[in-house]
């Protein structure tokens, strides 16, 4: 039980290429629905604190070298390592503005010609998110933002390659915004769309797991 009258938390995860405004929009998010009274929490995945995550963001700056079948297990693993932590939340009435999350795990690990049923598989018993907005982004756009850093996955060909492999992972359920908006056009649709799914977690929608 909780303060909120046992009603749980939404699980929202945020997906997109590089560069598609997730950090900028879920910070936003979590400022609104703070305001509100809802109480929220933003994460990401890679989460880089913690031992696995710093495996991860080695790799990501390449200053290590990793199998590609390592990597996407590697990524899973700092999934499944923050499940339960999750699970608490959710059930405690925290709802969790999370960006990327096994979409990104699957998309990226596919983009590099890995199988896409054996990248789904270490995702299976997950969480199932309750609702998944895609920002969407020509590949080209995204690259006009700020310019790359130039850690892996940062280019151009390999962008456009993992929002194949999004089109492919997204079914009718996804909410897609068009990232390529203004910033607060852009936060005005995802204010909405998050306050909706939010209201029907409470209602009592059950929580699931993945694969859905
Ligand atoms: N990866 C993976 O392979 N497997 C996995 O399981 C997971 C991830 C979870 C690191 O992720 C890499 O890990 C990532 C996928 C892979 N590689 N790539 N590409 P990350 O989350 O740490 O890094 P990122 O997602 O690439 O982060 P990002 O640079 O933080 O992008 P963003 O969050 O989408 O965008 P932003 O920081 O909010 O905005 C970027 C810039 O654009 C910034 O200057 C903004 O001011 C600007 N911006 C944002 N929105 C707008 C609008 N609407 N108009 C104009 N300008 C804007």
């Amino acid at each position: 039980s909780n303060q909120h009258g046992d009603k749980r938390g939404a699980l929202i995860v945020l997906e997109g290429l590089d560069r598609s405004g997730k950090t900028s929009q879920s910070s936003r998010l979590v400022k609104y629905l703070d305001g509100l009274g809802y109480p929220v929490e933003s994460w990401r995945f890679p989460d880089r604190e913690t031992a696995v995550g710093k495996m991860i963001s080695s790799y990501l700056t390449n200053q290590s070298q990793l199998d590609d079948h390592t990597i996407h297990l590697l990524f899973s693993a700092n999934r499944w390592e923050k499940r339960s932590l999750m699970e608490a939340k959710l059930k405690s009435g925290t709802s969790l503005i999370v960006d990327r999350y096994s979409y990104s795990g699957v998309a990226f690990s596919s983009a590099k010609g890995l199988d896409i049923e054996w990248c789904k598989a270490p995702e299976v018993g997950l969480l199932a998110p309750d609702l998944v907005v895609y920002l969407d982004i020509p590949p080209e756009r995204a690259a006009e933002r700020g310019g790359y850093g130039g850690e892996r996955y940062e280019q151009l060909e390999f962008q456009k390659n993992v929002s194949q492999y999004y089109k492919m992972l997204s079914d009718a359920s996804w909410k897609i915004v068009d990232a390529s908006l203004p910033m607060e056009d852009v936060e005005k649709q995802l204010k909405e769309i998050v306050l909706d799914c939010i209201v029907s977690c409470q209602k009592g929608k059950s929580v699931s797991e993945l694969w859905l």
